[in-house]
């Protein structure tokens, strides 16, 4: 065996990519989509409604032990899950626990996830989970143009839209949180964002809070109004409750509670059917992050592909 110079090992540590463990911009996930079939999963819902808090305590779940038949086999963004986690542990003493705010403009924002089949007869399987800002979610909410150009939604292979369930127990705001949702939807739906094979996942979160019985039917009321309306319109709609991370964990409320069902169907990529490139064009991005996802969407649509 030759040794290596020390000027030669210089020039291949070049080329070692060190991972920083934060939150992966999309040209650092490349490493991982261009290695590995990916699927990319979008969480979207108001401010508050416990989009971070889903990503974190999926985590969490899997710090436990293997959750939905699947174990952690890894994640490049160790550091980026653990800070978004850290406001949430036991440790910080909090009565309830508190997400970091999701950072506006931030280029950092994938969570990456590897997990394996319990039994471990599958390949291990890479799933990318970002939460959209409240910022973002108020412009794409309110403005068609916006939302039909929000490059992370052509992207995605799954969008999950986060109902605040406490707004849903609340008989003052519950009426305006179903209307949002629905429209919501209806926005997606007429930007052209379903005319793909993308699943929608809608999911009433904070379910713990859900405690009495008008609240649980009007949260069921939601639920079945959305399939009435939009199941057909979109390739795989799915509606569920959630509490990813209840107030106080009971045998009925454990952290993770509904979620095990919706995350291992995250790790599906539906089929692609439309050439994103023909849909989106540079023109229409308006920031370098969208650019970058326009850029590898069809390295990661079109096979394995990469420059
Ligand atoms: N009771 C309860 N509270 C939750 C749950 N999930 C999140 N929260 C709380 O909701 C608040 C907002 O969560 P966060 O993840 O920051 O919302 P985001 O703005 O959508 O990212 C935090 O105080 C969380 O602790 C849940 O399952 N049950
Ligand atoms: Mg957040």
């Amino acid at each position: 065996m030759s040794e290596a110079t020390p000027e030669r090992q210089t020039k291949e540590e070049q080329h070692v990519a060190l991972y920083s463990g934060e939150a992966l911009t999309i040209a650092e996930s490349r490493q991982i989509t261009c290695a590995r079939e990916t699927s990319l999963v979008v969480v979207a819902g108001s401010p508050g409604s416990g989009k971070t808090t889903l990503i974190a305590s999926l985590f969490h779940c899997f710090q436990r032990g293997p959750f939905a038949g699947f174990m952690f086999a890894g994640s490049d963004t160790c550091i980026g899950l653990d800070r978004r986690c850290f406001l949430g542990r036991t440790i910080s003493r909090g009565i309830e626990p508190n997400m970091e705010r999701t950072k506006v403009g931030t280029e950092q924002r994938l969570i990456h996830f590897r997990v394996r089949s319990e039994d471990l007869t599958e390949e291990a399987r890479d799933v990318l989970i970002t939460d959209i800002s409240g910022e973002e979610y108020e412009d794409i909410r309110h403005s068609m143009d916006e939302c039909r150009k929000f490059a992370l939604f052509q992207r995605a292979d799954h969008i999950v839209i986060l109902v605040d369930g406490a707004r849903i127990a609340d008989s003052g705001q519950k009426h305006a949180a179903k209307v949002e949702v629905e429209q919501f939807l209806g926005f997606l739906h007429d930007a052209g964002h379903f005319d793909r094979n993308c699943n929608v996942h809608v999911l009433v979160g904070k379910c713990d809070l859900l405690a009495d019985e008008a609240a649980k039917r009007f949260s069921d009321l939601l639920k079945d109004e959305i399939v009435g309306r939009f199941q057909g319109k979109v390739a795989i709609l799915s509606v569920g409750d959630i509490a990813a991370r209840p107030r106080r964990e009971t045998s009925e409320f454990r952290l993770g509670h509904g979620l095990s069902s919706p995350f291992a169907s995250w790790l599906e990529r539906p089929q692609r059917q439309i050439d994103l490139t023909s849909s989106v064009s540079d023109a229409n991005c308006h920031s370098e992050f969208d650019r970058l996802l326009l850029r590898q969407g069809a390295e990661v649509d079109g096979g394995r592909e990469c420059p």
